[in-house]
């Protein structure tokens, strides 16, 4: 049988309802998220947690600018947009929610500590830079990730994708994610894009 890990990304407080980049739904997700990491079909699991300074170039304030606004630098590293202040280091809306089983973890990748550089991504920062997520896999004979959290539209996606372009094997567990859907349509596109780039979308929880 082909090793497996879960993968949990973003299930921080920002991102819930009450966060500073709400994902509506985002409680929604807690009992399948705990229900996977309580199935015995995982050798590994992992978790991202974004975790930016306050002086972080993808905070929309640190331009001027409104959240929601397009980035109009060169930075290859920020943007396309621009986002309130979220998941600052150390601070509440960093955390996980206080109802996912953390104790389950086995490693936690914290990402966007960078200045000057965001990561949507666990596996890469958005300059293309590896963050040493898929050798951890590898290390441990990984070839199937399932994937779950937030936001499935930003880091949920690029997650995916990432996770694709490292030769793994992934489900998309959709009753375990849910989108920001900045503009209408976000969340069909992502599910879309990442089913033609070869994800599996599990839709239901008994197929896990
Ligand atoms: C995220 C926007 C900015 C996410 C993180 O976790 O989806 N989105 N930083
Ligand atoms: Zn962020």
């Amino acid at each position: 049988m082909a090793e497996k890990a879960l993968l949990c990304v973003d299930l921080q407080y920002d991102f819930y309802e009450d966060g500073a980049l709400a994902v509506p739904g985002a409680s929604k997700i807690n009992p399948r998220i705990n229900e996977l990491m309580d199935s015995d079909g995982y050798r590994t699991i992992a978790a991202s947690q974004d975790w930016h300074p306050p002086e972080h170039m993808s905070f929309a304030k640190n331009h001027d600018k409104e959240p929601l606004a397009e980035y109009e630098g060169d930075n290859e590293g920020i943007g396309p947009v621009l986002w309130p202040e979220h998941c600052q280091q150390g601070t509440r809306g960093a955390a996980f929610h206080e109802d996912i089983n953390t104790r389950r973890f086995d490693m936690i990748m914290r990402k966007g500590q960078k200045k000057m550089i965001d990561s949507y991504s666990a596996f890469q920062d958005n300059n293309g830079r590896d963050l040493g997520l898929a050798d951890y896999f590898r290390g441990l004979d990984i070839e199937v990730i399932d994937i779950a959290g937030l936001a499935l539209d930003v880091c949920v996606y690029y997650t995916v994708c990432d996770a694709l372009k490292y030769g793994f094997d992934v489900n998309l567990i959709r009753p375990a994610a849910r989108g920001v859907n900045a503009r209408p349509g976000d969340v069909e596109e992502a599910l879309k894009d990442m089913k033609d780039r070869g994800a599996e979308i599990i839709e239901d929880m008994e197929n896990v």
